[in-house]
């Protein structure tokens, strides 16, 4: 699968700009999948049958796996949606970022280990931390450039020559970083004006825009502000917001609700 040709078909086909948040949190699933076997992998094939019409793609969090010895369950996961809903491009939320030789491992574990189509990294260490992920053509490479979290602007405002750190990124990653053309940015929703401001650095590269939902960012602002020339260009996450939204046993409708809400949502404002 070509990440960027897949996220693409998702928006037009499923007229959906909404990826749902696959973080599994023993806290909060259900008491009676908790009692099965592999409860964090049955968790996740009911929320991804019930939404998967509703949506361009899934992101599963790494942490939410790995701190429970549970990357077996995320690998189940992302082959069952390979394999039952063809065509959804998965992206490992991982945030990787090191030395070269290392990052090739880290790209080894995200595309062939858990076979995902995109992989989130954090740009702090430079272009040559990056390389090991972009140099993959058909996978795509989703950069932090502003985030959502409160702190985001400690570091990404800081100005060199004249220019804030998150508008140099948006700069590097559209034109030297972006050379096989696979190159997404992560944007907050929680910040609306840096949406338009990367918006407009960027053209149509395609958002990942995290802060919906839980993070209380508004829908409205962020699709006017962050949709492309073609009313599409976002992949807009939604976590707890939807995967939550019921701790009994009708979870799974549940989330079908919330995400066929906030999916409509979305699309009041793209056009
Ligand atoms: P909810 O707040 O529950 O919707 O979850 C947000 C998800 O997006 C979590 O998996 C975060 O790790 C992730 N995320 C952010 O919240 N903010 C960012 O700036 C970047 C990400 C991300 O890369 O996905």
């Amino acid at each position: 699968m070509d990440f960027i040709k897949a996220i693409r078909s998702s928006w037009e086909s499923k007229n959906s700009l909404l990826c749902v948040g696959l973080d599994p949190d023993f806290n909060k699933i259900p008491p009676h999948i908790l009692k099965m076997d592999m409860p964090i992998f049955q968790f996740n094939r009911a929320i991804v049958d019930s939404t998967s019409d509703l949506v361009c793609a899934y992101k599963p969090q790494i942490a939410f796996y790995s701190a429970s010895k549970a990357e077996g369950q995320l690998e189940m996961t992302i082959d069952y949606i390979h394999a039952n809903h063809p065509g959804i491009p998965v992206i490992l939320d991982a945030k990787r970022g090191d030395i070269g030789s290392t990052a090739n491992m880290y790209a080894k574990e995200a595309f062939e280990r858990y076979q995902a189509d995109a992989v989130t990294v954090n740009p702090y260490m430079g272009g040559d931390t990056l390389y090991p992920f972009l140099k993959h053509k058909d996978k795509g490479v989703i950069i932090l450039c502003r985030t959502s979290n409160p702190g985001a602007r400690d570091i990404q405002d800081l100005e060199s020559d004249g220019e804030k750190i998150y508008r140099i990124i948006a700069a590097k990653a559209s034109t030297e970083w972006n050379y096989n053309g696979n190159v997404t940015l992560v944007v907050g929703a929680t910040y609306p004006d840096e949406l338009k401001e990367i918006r407009d650095l960027v053209g149509d590269m395609p958002l990942l825009v995290p802060g919906i939902g839980a993070q209380g960012g508004d829908v409205k602002k962020a699709v006017i502000n962050g949709r492309d020339s073609k009313g599409a260009g976002m992949i807009i996450n939604s976590s707890r917001g939807i995967i939550y939204a019921s701790s009994e046993k009708d979870f799974a409708n549940a989330a079908r609700n919330a995400a066929m809400n906030l999916r409509d949502e979305i699309n009041l404002y793209r056009y």
